[in-house]
């Protein structure tokens, strides 16, 4: 069966006068803009990574506090992820973008790692869930609140060798859920070439353990869209480094570093892929990654969760209705 749209078998008949149903492409942007996108970012990696100043570099807002500079041998360390969620509104031309930043402290911070990542698979599981409460009930809303975890930044430490057991074990659970999009934090502590390696390292283990790594190559996408996959597939890890901070090189300000050793300006692509990250998150799939969301990783969780109900109904005795959402495979 052809999957072509019917719009591009029939030939198209020009009306012979001006009719105007090419202006709803403008009452929809209307519309758009009169809502308002939400966009909801989650950032998963060890403390100090530089998590929260790569998001405010990316959103060049102070959108999440940096906590360095507390005293970590009085500070007690929690024993678990925390979740912590931001909301913002952000302003660009005439669009306003809702962001929700879900930070995670004290991710991998522990003596015993084990299961740390459970508190987040069960957070980006749980805005699924409530999410398809609130599409089941009778009177719907027109607009449902979208909580659901758009986009996972995860931050690998640059430590020149590859993957902890941690990593992997945290990648393998959430590339399973949601878009994860990895970064290598602080790349400026590598030298150039370390870094080339060190992705070459990651990349690899990405292969072997058979990570589902956004972006998809979906079918409907055009050769285009394809090669620009691709070719963001070849920089994953992006190696990263983050400022808030405005510093003076050769005369021009710019958004950048300063160490002993000289300055890194972020926004400088020979020095540091951070721009085109931006590029990627923000600029060209931040809408395919809202898509990917909805349609690939909630469209599965909903499918399972329906299913098990309807085979929970159809082999119900005496046994009383769950009212439990729990995530089921
Ligand atoms: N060298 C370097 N330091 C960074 C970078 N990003 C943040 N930092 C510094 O590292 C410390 C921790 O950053 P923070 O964003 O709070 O890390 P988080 O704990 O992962 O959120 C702060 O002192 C930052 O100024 C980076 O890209 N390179
Ligand atoms: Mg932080």
């Amino acid at each position: 069966m052809s999957t072509q749209p019917i719009s591009a078998l029939v030939p198209g008949i020009q009306p012979t006068s001006y009719v105007g149903f090419d202006t709803i492409t403008s009452q929809i942007e209307h519309r758009l803009l009169k809502k308002g996108f939400q966009f909801n970012i989650m950032v998963v990696g060890h403390s100090g990574l530089g998590k929260s100043t790569l998001i405010n570099t990316l959103f060049a807002s102070h959108l999440i506090d940096s906590v360095t500079g507390s005293d970590i041998t009085t500070e007690p360390i929690s024993k678990t992820t925390e979740i912590k969620v931001s909301s913002h509104s952000l302003i660009e031309d005439r669009v306003r973008l809702n962001i929700n930043v879900i930070d995670t402290p004290g991710f991998g911070d522990q003596i015993d790692n084990n299961k740390v990542w459970e508190p987040i698979v069960k957070y980006i599981k749980e805005q699924y869930s409530q999410y398809l409460r609130k599409e089941l009930t009778a009177q719907r809303e027109k607009y449902i609140n979208d909580t659901r975890v758009h986009a996972v930044l995860y931050f690998i430490q640059p430590n020149g060798k590859g993957l902890t057991a941690l990593d992997i074990a945290t990648l393998k659970r959430l590339t399973e859920i949601a878009n994860v999009i990895p970064v290598i934090g602080k790349a400026d502590t590598l030298t150039l070439e370390e870094r080339l390696q060190f992705r070459e390292n990651v990349q690899a283990e990405f292969k072997k353990h058979n990570f589902r790594i956004y972006p998809y190559d979906a079918d409907e996408l055009n050769e285009e869209e394809l090669e620009l996959n691709e070719s963001i597939r070849s920089i994953i890890p992006f190696a990263v480094v983050g400022s808030e901070k405005e510093i003076e090189i050769n005369g021009e300000i710019v958004r950048g570093r300063k160490t002993r050793w000289g300055a890194i300006n972020v926004e400088d692509i020979n020095q540091c892929e951070f721009v085109y990250l931006r590029e990627f998150l923000v600029r060209t799939h931040m809408q395919d990654l809202i898509e990917s969301t909805a349609f690939t990783h909630y469209e599965g969780f909903r499918a399972r969760q329906l299913i098990a109900l309807k085979e929970n109904a159809s082999s119900r005795t005496s046994a009383p209705v769950s009212n439990n959402w729990a995530y089921q495979r």
